[in-house]
């Protein structure tokens, strides 16, 4: 009997199909040894501000994720794992409430294994209780307020140190190493640019420093000339603003124009070429911001990561938090694979896998991380507690120095 090629694709489609039902696996198949092999899809959410609020910085965090992820499905181990990863990303356009609104819609898919996020500390704190409700792990790269971590929570991680080293490194650097004898203290009122004044004033002061005045400003503020005008009559030596770039860019642009010769000096929010963009290089020139870890350059495989990712985005920036980024997803990835060895890859999205993959992560010794080796202290915060200081200088973040003085 003659069979039709058509009818023939038909019966191998149905029988493929049948195969991936009886195994129970989604996504694609992989050729082994002349046999075939059914690959698990795994999904890592990454949850970033990719429309709004600190875009610069969200989509570098994207591109960290991707590539750690694009690097990680053509390796050997997690292959040889069945495992195909693949990276979901929610835009929390940096805002608490939309951050939850993400952070449910990735805890209700149940082969979602990781979440490589958030950039801000105001939406981590909250998005990190949903996550811990489904056993997901939270590896933050970037939000730096302590609270994140002091909520008791088993699978909340960073890999950025915290505000309460930022601040104080901040500091010692404007007092010790800049001479600067004064300051006023800006935020804008979130749970990291309050944070972080509050640290930096605290130790500020304890230097012999004084804060000459404060002010609680809006992430969405635009218009500071009333509050540079009140600043302008305490002749600050240094303005400290705790907050992001896009509203402190427009404060050190306003200060500068408005005659104000003290240099803005900020925290890892502002450390993005879009601070001297929106301030204009003329206005940011000789502003200061610190920032977590060391310059990327000074890394051992700072260079490799460099080549890298231009070699998979290129002509995009490497903002502050891609390596961080990269080296989270990493990490995430590691605990899937090695947990699935421990549970059996039938298992690895039960709450068994899952609480596998939050203890194989809480167990880290990166020594390969590009931003440095990365061990987690109880509570989920990296051991790595350096903070850079960079400044501005034609046009371009430059680094200052990269330990605080004694
Ligand atoms: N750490 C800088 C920006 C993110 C945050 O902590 O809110």
């Amino acid at each position: 009997m003659k069979v039709s090629k058509k009818r023939m694709l038909a019966a191998v489609a149905v029988l493929m199909a049948l195969a991936m039902i009886a195994t129970g696996c989604s996504g694609g198949s992989t050729s082994t040894s002349g046999g075939t092999t059914a690959v698990k899809e795994i999904k890592i959410g990454v949850g970033a501000p990719l429309t709004a609020g600190a875009v610069a910085l969200g989509k570098g965090m994207e591109r960290g994720a991707g590539l750690a992820i694009a690097q990680a499905n053509e390796s050997a181990a997690v292959k040889a794992a069945g495992i195909k990863f693949v990276a979901v990303s929610g835009d929390d356009q940096g805002d608490p409430k939309t951050g939850v609104t993400v952070a449910n819609t990735f805890a209700s898919d149940p082969n979602l294994l990781g979440v490589m996020g958030h950039l801000n500390s105001g939406v981590s704190i909250p998005a990190s209780k949903v996550y811990s409700d489904k056993k997901i792990v939270m590896i933050s790269p970037a939000s730096t307020n302590p609270a994140l971590t002091a909520q008791g929570l088993t699978n909340v991680f960073r890999v950025c140190t915290t505000d309460a080293v930022q601040g104080p490194a901040a500091a010692d650097y404007a007092f010790k190493l800049l001479g600067f004898k004064t300051a006023y203290v800006v935020d804008d009122s979130t749970p990291y640019g309050d944070g972080l004044a509050v640290e930096f004033a605290k130790q500020f002061t304890a230097n012999g420093g004084t804060v000459v005045g404060t002010a609680k400003t809006s992430d969405k503020d635009t218009d500071f000339n009333a509050l540079v005008t009140k600043m302008k009559g305490t002749s600050p030596a240094v303005i400290y603003y705790g907050g992001i770039y896009n509203a402190g860019a427009l404060l050190s642009k306003q200060a500068k124009d408005a005659g104000l010769k003290a240099p803005l000096l900020g925290g890892d929010g502002l450390y993005d070429q879009q601070f001297i963009d929106l301030a204009g290089a003329a206005q940011a020139e000789g502003d200061f911001c610190t920032s977590v870890g060391l310059p990327i350059d000074e890394l051992p495989a700072g260079k490799e990561f460099k080549a890298a990712y231009e070699a998979k985005y290129p002509g995009e920036p490497i903002a502050a938090y891609d390596a961080y980024s990269y080296d989270a997803t990493n990490i995430i990835i590691n605990a899937i694979v090695n947990a699935a060895k421990t549970v059996g890859i039938a298992k690895i999205t039960t709450p068994e896998g899952r609480t596998a993959v939050i203890a194989d992560v809480a167990a880290t010794n990166d020594t390969k991380a590009i931003t440095g080796a990365v061990t987690f202290s109880a509570t989920g915060d990296t051991n790595n507690k350096a903070i850079t200081l960079y400044t501005v200088s034609g046009g371009k973040w430059i680094t200052k120095a990269t330990s605080v003085p004694k």
